[in-house]
């Protein structure tokens, strides 16, 4: 290349070219596109920590002036400086500014090795796509669950307006029932009344009417025995008044058996006196029907009443910002570890069943319990079975996002303790934008 110049031609050539390479060794590497104006050639350079001012042809000379180490970005001179790969095509990243030159490539676009023997390639692009794809599969598989919490959405939305619709329907039987109760009550209060007079006035009827020795009723009389048994005045015997009458308490080698009782008290009477007058017997048995409608209705109410109450706690649970996890109230999980077969029935309980058939108690519903920014991350089941010498049992579920909603894992990290990883699309969240790759400087 020299063959043909002169002594003084090549000293001027190499003059050049020594020039050039120092200048290329200046060229401000190893700073980011924002970082770019503090490198303006000048005069002098400002630290970027302002600490410093130094002529600008100190910048990347191989000598920390600056504290903050600005001054030598592409040089390991400073012990705190960073450079910048640009890494085009993939992902831009500092490295310590002791790994520039260092003979190892850290930068893709092997931006850091400039001056050292070491041929790095530049593998940005292979590294962009294979990013690229992957995070492609990602958000392909993040779309798919995010479909599906969507569509555990819509279903929660349904239940709850099902729920709700159901809830209004029970209050109006509740209320129906109500009324119906009032009435049955007046009714039944009223016929037991007209039974109770009917019979006072036949019995007082009866023991006026005849004290002569042919009357049933002197005192020997089957007439005078009943009243004498019918301690409530009721109109019929029970076996319990028989008892009480015929057999002394205290005595209990005399008292009477049920039977015994029964056949005395048959002998004795002449039968209740609804037997034997119609009147008193149609007003018994109206009574008798007041009251059993009423048990009936009564009954209804009660079964109504406590419909009303579950519906109205389950309604009272918070199910997510979306109502996504409402479609989980009502189902189990189980997952067997080792010899145990563990359930979990969220919104309810935890169980834990040994290989002999008994069933402990993890913990019942407790609390969400995730962070403040994420509180469904996480729920708390507590106030299980107490463990023997040890604290009550108590679950921590973590739930996480996948296609399939199933129990995953369970640990007893420490004793009677336990953590469950319950899976399922409702927790999953769309992901924050992707750090980008870039394509341009
Ligand atoms: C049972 C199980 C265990 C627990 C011990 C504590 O064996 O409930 O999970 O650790 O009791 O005694």
């Amino acid at each position: 290349m020299f063959t043909n110049c002169s002594l003084g031609h090549c000293h001027i050539i190499i003059a050049v070219v020594l020039w050039s390479i120092c200048v290329d060794s200046r060229k401000i590497r190893g700073i980011s596109l924002s970082y770019k104006r503090f490198y303006r050639e000048r005069k002098s350079f400002l630290c970027i920590d302002g600490s410093k001012m130094i002529p600008f042809d100190q910048v990347n000379d191989d000598y920390c002036d600056c504290m903050d180490g600005s001054d030598e970005p592409g040089t390991a001179a400073c012990p705190d400086g960073r450079f910048y790969c640009t890494n085009l095509g993939y992902r831009s990243h500092y490295i310590p500014s002791s790994r520039v030159n260092d003979g190892i490539c850290d930068c893709c676009d092997a931006s850091d090795e400039y001056r050292s023997q070491t041929p790095c390639q530049n593998t940005c692009r292979n590294l962009g796509q294979r990013e690229r794809a992957e995070v492609e599969g990602q958000t392909r598989v993040l779309g798919e669950r995010l479909r599906l919490k969507q569509l555990v959405i819509e279903e929660g939305v349904l239940t709850w307006r099902e729920k709700q619709a159901q809830l209004r329907d029970l209050q109006r039987v509740s209320d129906d029932l109500q009324t119906q109760l009032d009435d049955l009550r007046k009714e039944e209060a009223r016929r037991k009344e007209e039974a109770d007079a009917l019979r006072e006035r036949e019995m007082g009827a009866r023991e006026t009417a005849d004290n002569s020795p042919t009357s049933p009723y002197r005192p020997e009389s089957p007439i005078s025995v009943f009243k004498e048994l019918d301690s409530n005045r009721d109109g019929s015997i029970t076996v319990d008044e028989v008892q009480a009458k015929l057999s002394p308490v205290q005595d209990e080698e005399h008292a009477l058996s049920e039977d015994e009782a029964v056949i005395k008290g048959r002998r004795g009477v002449p039968g209740s006196l609804a037997d034997e007058d119609p009147n008193i017997k149609a007003a018994v048995s109206a009574a008798e029907k007041a009251a059993a409608d009423l048990k009936r209705v009564e009954d209804a109410y009660e079964t109504v009443y406590m419909e009303i109450r579950d519906l109205r706690e389950k309604l009272s649970i918070d199910y997510g910002s979306e109502r996504e996890f409402l479609f989980l109230h009502n189902q189990c999980f189980q997952l067997k570890v080792y010899e145990y077969i563990y359930e979990l029935c969220p919104f309810s309980q935890v169980t834990q069943k040994s290989a002999s058939g008994e069933v402990v108690s993890l913990g019942k519903w407790g609390s969400w319990a995730g962070p403040p920014e994420n509180p469904y991350c996480q729920m708390r089941y507590e106030s299980g079975e107490p463990c023997w010498q040890g604290p009550t049992r108590n679950t921590m579920v973590m739930l996480i996002c996948g296609t399939e909603t199933a129990l995953r894992s369970v640990k007893e990290p420490s004793k009677c303790q336990y953590v469950m990883e319950l899976q399922t699309p409702a927790s999953c969240q769309p992901a924050l934008r992707q750090r980008g790759i870039h394509s341009e400087l």
